[in-house]
């Protein structure tokens, strides 16, 4: 099948089945990683992204390899989409020296610069002014490469946020800012913290291009994330996607989410893109049994990286000082 409402976004049979294969992925090295810390198999801890797959399904989707990224602590999916090696992604997550950072960044740290990830952040909304950094270097040094970066919700409302979307504006550099809004900022509903009933509102204000879509639909999402690296790269600049989405877990592993209401969470299960995606590929000409075996083999790559993790050793202790500073340069306390 194909889907041509935008000549930027056609989508081939090839392609949808990427998008699930990728959505299968983040979902279960989610759900993997979360019951390994919930039975205490893994002495860790994640911020987890179920409920949230289509967003980097669509993403991945939409860059180049050379295409630039950075995330937040709730990015494992992002890492996934963007072709981080599982291995490499579980390995910094435990500690082990297959880590993407040899096992010493831990979740909230993993870069991987062969596929374009360039940082990781705890601190929330402090990778806007950064993927402003890296485009402004693409810019200078004459590359059509785009940056992405992405955040939350609550990361709208930081001033990093404002002063790297207003400098971007007024620069036309070539970056997109992808909020993935799942509703709340830890235990604070979207709607406590905003005037404005959506995130994009926030664009017009700097003079940039901004949109909402439907972060459960990965094609919709895909379309939308599309348009906007397709300008960056023509040199149109910057654009501010909103996607709107939900997270099914707590804002970190060990959280109850008491503070969601349960008609809220009944309503938008409703929505889990794990469910209404595949519904979707059935419909478009999709079997079952096709659809099974993406999800099976997904399941099966993680349990096996997940195995060659633990089987790893931890970095070594001759590692503590390398990769902290620049190449070559080792403090010693002598
Ligand atoms: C600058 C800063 N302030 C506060 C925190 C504490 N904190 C960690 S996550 C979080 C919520 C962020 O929410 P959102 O941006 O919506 O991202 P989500 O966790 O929902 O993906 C907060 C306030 C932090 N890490 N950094
Ligand atoms: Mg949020």
């Amino acid at each position: 099948m194909t889907v041509t409402e935008t000549g930027a976004a056609e989508l081939t049979k090839r392609r949808l089945t990427t998008l699930y294969e990728t959505m299968c992925t983040a979902a279960a090295l989610d759900t993997r990683l979360l019951n390994g810390i919930k039975r205490g198999e893994f002495a860790t801890v994640i911020w987890p992204s179920r409920g949230q797959e289509a967003i980097p399904a669509a993403l991945g989707l939409a860059l180049r390899t050379d295409d630039r990224l950075i995330t937040t602590y709730r990015g494992l999916h992002d890492h996934v989409a963007k072709g981080v090696p599982l291995t490499e992604i579980i390995g910094e997550v435990l500690g082990t020296s297959v880590g993407a950072s040899k096992g010493k960044g831990g979740t909230m740290h993993i870069s991987a610069p062969a596929h374009g990830v360039m940082m990781t952040t705890g601190i929330v909304g402090s990778g806007v002014p950064v993927a402003v950094g890296l485009a402004l270097a693409a810019k200078k040094q004459g590359s059509d490469r785009v940056t992405v970066v992405t955040f939350g919700d609550g990361a709208t409302n930081t001033g990093s946020f404002h002063e790297g979307v207003n400098l971007a504006a007024t620069w036309q550099l070539p970056v997109v800012f992808l909020c993935q809004n799942n509703l709340y900022a830890e235990m604070t509903p979207v709607e406590e913290t905003m005037a404005v009933p959506h995130v994009a509102d926030r664009a017009k204000g700097v003079g940039m291009p901004g949109v909402t879509v439907d972060g459960n639909d990965p094609v919709a999402t895909y379309r939308a994330i599309a348009e906007a690296v397709d300008r960056a790269r023509a040199g149109g600049g910057p654009t501010l996607v909103e996607a709107v989405t939900f997270r099914f877990e707590g804002h970190y592993a060990g959280d109850a989410s008491k503070y969601i209401p349960k008609e809220q969470m009944a309503r938008m299960r409703a929505h889990d893109p794990m469910v209404t995606f595949p519904r979707t590929l059935l419909e478009h000409g999709f079997d079952q049994a096709e659809l099974d075996e993406i999800k099976a083999a997904a399941e099966r790559a993680v349990d096996e990286a997940v195995r060659t993790v633990v089987a790893a050793p931890p970095p070594d202790r001759d590692e503590i000082q390398l990769d902290v500073y620049a190449d070559g340069l080792v403090v010693t306390h002598d």
